[in-house]
């Protein structure tokens, strides 16, 4: 299908995509794709007062009724998944399965919040004085903000919108200025969705287009009471500060710098796939990208000269082409800093296979790269970075401890995983002294986390959990109600008080 059809199919009209300034550029070819309007502060100001006022009555909107919205939220994207699929290839490169499996997240997501707004449950608690009663409820907390990346244009939206949407709480997105498409995209099927619903208040769920200035006027507003952020560790730091300025509620799901250790007695041939697909997916662009691999050192030479010829093989190109495996990089920055830690590695005793531009002749304007595998001499500063680009960095173990200690040796905590079928070690990596990161995992890679469990992780990732389990407690306030149905005032801690 042609880019303009793409655009086409996911419901835009030529006017839409013009007129504007922001320039948004195809990472497939580099060429502009659309130049899109943009709102000013005071437009997002507005919009602020609009999600507010959308509270007042939201809140009061019985949960299983709100979860009736998200039902026909996920109905939509199902009959959208094709063209929202291939619009998210298009805007952000990545190969047009995975723009399928993008899509498929929201819509597990959304079956998951439908179920949920009939579980928000709290606690009955035993009260220590007689003919008391405690218990705990769970209410809507407010106005949440929405900052997204461009590497997953659209799930992490869903992940939080269709969890805030049941809690009660209207949604505003700043999507990534990199790709806003998919997210204006996204809200035309919501406002279809909303259409269908009937008396969805006006300023429910909004999109905001423009730079990181109008991402600042949600943080700094109070009437902002929650803001969601997935990104990069620096964005979460301005982000949280500001945060905690006015204890506004922070959800942050940063940068990961992923491991996997294989272990003697791991299955290699589920180890390779596992690693090529965690690896260079998305062109090692995701969060959960398996960026270190830990191998014992007597399956080293077993392993590792596989991995480089399964390297060789990758076909690199469109990534809405069948059989494309690696499709382009965001942009030439994101080459940039490949190239310079590739150097870096160079410059580390590090060896490097792999690595450098691809199909520059075909694609002048665009930055398709050759997936880099770096064996390194132990875990240097640049491997304890993270670079948002298909380098693994290979290192040997002899000890299992050091394995564990070289897994956690990072800034960052967001996902982590092994080959083993040694009961012992796997459970030994699951165990308090195992793996500190937010997700752990025993024979599969570090990426492809389904919605069903919380998501985010430890240290420089952030320390937010967004998705399943019970992560809807973040877009919710919790109360405390302690009821007296006596005849006395019996005071708590046995105080004595007559008057
Ligand atoms: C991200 O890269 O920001 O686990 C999210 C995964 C996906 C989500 C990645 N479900 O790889």
């Amino acid at each position: 299908m042609s880019h303009s059809n793409i655009l086409k199919a996911a419901g835009f009209s030529a006017s839409e995509l013009s007129g504007g300034t922001l320039a948004v550029h195809s990472p497939v070819d580099g060429n502009e794709i659309a130049r899109l309007k943009t709102h000013s502060t005071d437009d997002v100001e507005a919009m602020i007062g609009k999600g507010v006022a959308a509270f007042k009555s939201w809140r009061n909107t019985p949960a299983p009724q709100r979860g009736e919205l998200v039902r026909l939220i996920g109905e939509e994207l199902r009959a959208e998944k094709e063209n929202l699929g291939r619009l998210v290839s298009l805007e952000c490169g990545k190969i047009y399965q995975e723009g399928l499996g993008e899509v498929q997240e929201m819509i597990d997501i959304c079956d998951f919040a439908v179920g949920l707004s009939r579980q928000l449950y709290g606690l009955t608690i035993a009260s220590e004085r007689p003919g008391h009663s405690m218990r705990e409820t769970w209410h809507p907390l407010g106005l949440c903000g929405i900052i997204t990346a461009f590497n997953f244009p659209v799930a992490p939206w869903c992940w939080n919108t269709a969890l805030a949407l049941v809690c009660g709480d209207p949604v505003i997105w700043k999507p990534s200025e990199k790709t806003p498409l998919a997210a204006l995209a996204t809200q035309k099927i919501c406002e279809r969705a909303m259409q269908k619903f009937g008396d969805a208040p006006a300023g429910l769920i909004q999109t905001i287009i423009g730079e990181r200035d109008i991402g600042e006027v949600l943080t700094s507003n109070r009437d902002v009471a929650i803001i969601s952020s997935t990104g990069s560790t620096r964005m979460g730091h301005a982000i949280g500060q500001k945060l905690a300025e006015r204890f506004g509620r922070c959800i942050l799901e940063l940068g990961g710098n992923n491991a996997m250790i294989v272990a003697p007695s791991a299955d290699l041939e589920m180890a390779l796939r596992a690693i090529v697909f965690s690896a260079v997916g998305t062109a090692g662009q995701r969060c959960t990208t398996l960026r270190r691999l830990i191998v014992h050192e007597d399956i080293y030479d077993q392993l590792v000269p596989r991995l480089k010829s399964a390297y060789d093989g990758l076909p690199i190109g469109d990534p809405l082409d069948d059989g494309t495996l690696v499709g382009p990089l965001i942009d030439g920055d994101a080459f940039t800093g490949m190239e310079r830690a590739l150097e870096q590695v160079k410059a580390d005793s590090g060896q490097v296979h792999g690595g450098g531009r691809a199909l520059e002749g075909e694609y002048p304007a665009a930055y398709y790269a050759t997936p880099a595998i770096a064996e390194m001499p132990g875990q240097t500063e640049i491997v304890r970075h993270e670079t948002f680009a298909p380098i693994l960095y290979v290192m040997k173990y002899r000890d299992f401890d050091d394995a564990i200690a070289l897994q956690n040796g990072v800034p960052q905590g967001l996902s982590s995983c092994i080959f083993s079928t040694d009961l012992r070690e796997t459970e030994e990596f699951l165990s308090a002294t195992g793996s500190d990161c937010g997700s752990a995992n025993v024979n599969i890679g570090p990426s492809g986390a389904e919605i069903g469990g919380a998501f985010g992780g430890e240290k420089d990732t952030g320390g937010g959990r967004e998705s399943g389990s019970d992560a809807w407690k973040g877009y919710m306030r919790r109360q405390t109600n302690t009821i007296n149905y006596s005849r006395e005032l019996p005071l708590a801690q046995g105080i004595k008080f007559d008057i």
